[in-house]
């Protein structure tokens, strides 16, 4: 049993370049549910998150093997951001690297003091050069390119962290490399060059200065990264190709309650509309079969161009994860949502996504009365019977439920195992001929 919350930072929240260097951007309020351990590589996950740095000794090795292949993949489904590698903190890459540039010797043998001393700078600023930039090499090879990611993940990157983000960051820190690359090369050669054992030093001396410069004013992109890495990494671990129930509705309709019931998944329940401001991840096992269910936050009645990230993600799931829908209608005029507004949204949602596999519920049959429900900013008398008929008893087929009193749930999770079942079936169809190849594209639904 397993349930997992990645909350997504209100729009106000998000990437602030200030904030993130100044390592305040941590997402607001995240809870991350780890209940059991069903999931192997969330345990994992962890055991990464927790760290802070690339471990000195696999960039030794890497060092030494100069093998930029990335490590093996263990599980092709589970997404890109657990297999981030870890990156230090820009001053500890300073500090590392001038310490091991400062233990390195001149060549064995050399009588002549200047000579030795030129040689010791020339070698040291090319140790230090090359200490700096390793680690950098390690993020440019191993964050990967935003194009090659699965499109659900992509979303999730453009919506955590902003639209050109992520590729501008990475951009910044190559360019920091390159530049070390130049400056220390050209005073590594300075050095060399120098007539007396006085301008050696001092050309060592200066060298030094100048890449720690350089490092201390462009150095703020690495913190920069390795707060992305951590963002990313906090995500969480979906896998893209298993069947997901996807519960989608208005605010405040008993969304995160319904979760609560089916899966292993545990919402915040509260209520006022955005209880849910991320995406819940649940699990549900039904004859050793194993599938997803999301909580998502509520859908507002709004064009596009207005909604927030909370709703961009909920659609990025439907679009991107292999979902059936479970939406949820609250006639009782509780949830805040107007009923003919609900409707909206729902033709919407559903002209939208027409090919997912669906099911109707209408929560909170507790509370339902005889006659149908109208906001007082609403025309009674305009209604067409579609609506009417909406207001009553939700769309044709709708399922009445209710958390409190149990009434339906039976049904309804009988109703969700059929989807599921048939969701699987289908996706069985729609995969093409079974692949070992762990580096071929993984499945994109849309
Ligand atoms: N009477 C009654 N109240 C319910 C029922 N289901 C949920 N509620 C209440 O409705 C409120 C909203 O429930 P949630 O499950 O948080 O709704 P949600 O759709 O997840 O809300 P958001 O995450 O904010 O979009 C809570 O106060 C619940 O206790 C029900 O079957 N009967
Ligand atoms: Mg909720």
């Amino acid at each position: 049993m397993s349930g997992h919350l990645w909350q997504l930072p209100y729009s106000s929240l998000l990437f602030n370049r200030t904030k993130l260097y100044q390592g305040l951007y941590a997402l607001p309020k995240m809870k991350i549910y780890s209940l059991c351990s069903s999931k192997q590589i969330q345990t994992t996950t962890y055991e990464v998150v927790n760290g802070s740095y690339l471990e000195t000794s696999l960039v030794k090795q890497e060092n030494k093997t100069k093998d930029t292949t990335p490590a093996p993949v263990a599980l092709d489904t589970v997404g890109a951001f657990q297999k981030l590698p870890m990156v230090m903190p820009s001053v500890d890459i300073y500090y590392s690297a001038l310490r091991k540039a400062r233990r390195v010797s001149p060549t064995k043998g050399i009588a002549n003091a200047a000579k030795r001393e030129k040689n010791k700078g020339a070698k040291q600023l090319d140790a230090l050069m090359k200490e700096l930039t390793l680690p950098l090499k390690t993020y440019k090879e191993k964050f990967p390119n935003k194009r090659h990611l699965h499109p659900y993940e992509r979303s999730l990157i453009e919506l955590t962290l902003g639209d050109g983000n992520y590729e501008e960051v990475l951009g910044k820190v190559d360019s920091l490399r390159k530049k070390l690359v130049s400056v220390g090369k050209e005073h590594a050669s300075l050095c060399a060059q120098s007539s007396t054992k006085r301008e050696a030093e001092e050309r060592l001396a200066e060298g030094i200065k100048r890449l720690e410069e350089i490092f201390h004013s462009d150095g703020k992109a690495v913190d920069e990264l390795m707060q992305i890495a951590k963002s990313l990494r906090a995500m969480p671990v979906v896998d893209l190709e298993m069947p997901t129930l996807c519960l989608v509705g208005a605010p405040n309709v008993g969304k995160s309650s319904l979760v609560r019931i089916l899966s292993t998944g545990k919402p915040e329940i509260c209520n006022y509309p955005f209880t849910t401001r991320g995406i819940l991840m649940g699990h549900i096992t039904l004859s050793y079969q194993h599938f997803q269910v999301t909580d998502t936050p509520g859908i507002l009645r709004r064009r596009d161009e207005d909604r927030n990230n909370l709703e961009k993600l909920t659609l990025a799931v439907l679009a991107h994860l292999p979902t059936a829908v479970l939406f949820v209608h609250d006639l009782t005029g509780e949830c805040g949502t107007s009923p003919s507004d609900q409707f909206l949204i729902y033709q919407e949602i559903k002209e939208r996504f027409s090919s997912h596999l669906w099911i109707d519920v209408v929560s909170k049959c507790d509370l339902l009365q005889e006659s149908p429900v109208f906001y007082i900013t609403e025309d009674a008398d305009a209604d067409h019977s579609e609506l009417l008929k909406y207001r009553t008893t939700g769309p044709d087929g709708a399922l009445r439920v209710s958390v409190k009193s149990q009434v339906g749930i039976n049904e309804l999770k009988s109703r969700v195992h059929e989807l599921l079942v048939s969701q699987s079936a289908r996706l069985n169809i729609e995969k093409p001929e079974a692949t070992t190849n762990a580096s071929s594209p993984r499945k994109i639904f849309i």
